[in-house]
């Protein structure tokens, strides 16, 4: 391996199962490869049928609960049905927006070019008549009450030459397998391949135990590199009638590494963005009712750390600053704003927060 592949495997090389086949991302544009093996995973029996049918009885590892079929969720009396038209799309994505590319927290100049080809989900309006606005990182949030029922029509638009299977996977709601989104093999149900051109409608309850805030991702086939690059959002369940807080955010922490990219170096990244001044400026005011959501949506660890502020972790508990957040875990940091100034914000692990993975927090007095 010569020292420019060295240094790209360092910076984060990993390991896809994508259908039969096994491909290692080490190098600068190796997300083509798991993309070819991605468009060679054949539909599964049971995603063509649609509705019902079932892996055949000679089929590997089949059981009965395989041949279940489902009741449609529904909302609870007083809940209403929440519509969504999402599509996954290919969609240029500068990591380092700002002109010119600067980190404000060292008033250093970032080296360019810092621009690759994301997959986002994107917010279209009824039918998927139109889009509302580009994709993002993270994609629409989802917002509902205990009671509701999310129906999020999902179409998988991305190009033919990009073309592979995705899904929308839930976290934290109520669904039955066949609103689970994930691709299983032979036992993959209706809505865990949704090819190119074609569409799903998901179902999800918010039920009591669903209050808080959650990411959804891709988990078709090539569910690893396409979380990665960008196919993730967040759904935000409330109490029955319980008010929005005055601020809200959601930080999604996540690399961005030169396999998935193709560019030269990993960036460590909040919402798709690195360096302060590119990521996420949050803004509040004193007396505030302030609830920062961050989740993780990589393969690390993160910490969540906020200058001059203190708060009980999700609430509960002794107060902390800095609290540490796994893959696909959620912290809320929720506390009434006391404190004006300029404040940095930022994982704590210093490989992250050093690679761009910080931004400012502006209050106002
Ligand atoms: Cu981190």
């Amino acid at each position: 391996m010569g020292r420019r592949g060295f240094l790209a495997a360092g910076a984060g090389a990993f390991l896809c199962t994508i259908g039969s086949e096994r491909v290692l991302l080490a190098r600068p544009g190796d997300a083509a490869k798991a993309d070819a093996a991605a468009a060679r995973v054949e539909r599964p029996a049971f995603a063509a049928q649609r509705r019902g049918g079932g892996p055949q009885p000679s089929t590997p590892g089949a059981d009965p609960v395989d041949a279940l079929r489902f009741e449609q969720p529904a909302p609870r009396p007083g809940g209403q049905v929440r519509e969504h038209w999402i599509e996954a799309v290919r969609q240029r994505w500068d990591i380092v927006p700002s002109r010119p590319r600067r980190d404000l927290w060292h008033g250093r100049a970032i080296p360019g070019p810092t621009a690759f080809d994301a997959f986002v989900y994107r917010r279209a309006t009824a039918g998927f008549a139109s889009p509302v606005r580009s994709g993002a990182m993270p994609g629409p949030i989802l917002e509902c009450e205990v009671g509701d029922v999310l129906k999020v029509h999902v179409r998988n638009s991305l190009p033919e030459k990009s073309g592979q299977a995705i899904t929308m996977h839930p976290h934290g709601v109520r669904y039955n397998p066949e609103y689970d989104g994930v691709y299983l093999g032979d036992f993959t149900r209706a809505g865990g391949f949704i090819a190119p051109g074609e569409e799903f409608t998901y179902l999800w309850e918010a039920t009591p135990d669903s209050v808080g805030v959650w990411p959804y991702h891709d988990h078709g086939p090539n569910h690893t590199l396409n979380t990665m690059r960008g196919l993730f959002g967040a759904i935000v369940v409330r109490a029955k009638g319980a008010p929005s807080p005055a601020r809200e955010y959601v930080l999604v922490l996540h690399s961005l590494l030169p396999p998935i990219t193709g560019l030269r170096r990993a960036y460590q990244c909040i919402n798709g963005h690195a360096y302060a001044g590119n990521t996420p400026t949050l803004r509040a005011g004193v007396g505030d009712d302030v609830a920062i959501h961050v989740i993780g949506m990589d393969n690390n660890f993160h910490d969540f750390h906020i200058h001059g502020h203190r708060w009980k972790k999700d609430g509960a508990g002794i107060f902390t600053d800095n609290p540490t957040l796994g893959p696909n875990e959620t912290i809320t940091a929720r506390f009434t704003e006391d404190n004006p100034g300029r404040w940095l914000y930022h994982c704590h692990v210093f490989a992250h927060q050093d690679g761009g993975m910080t931004g400012m927090y502006l209050v106002d007095p």
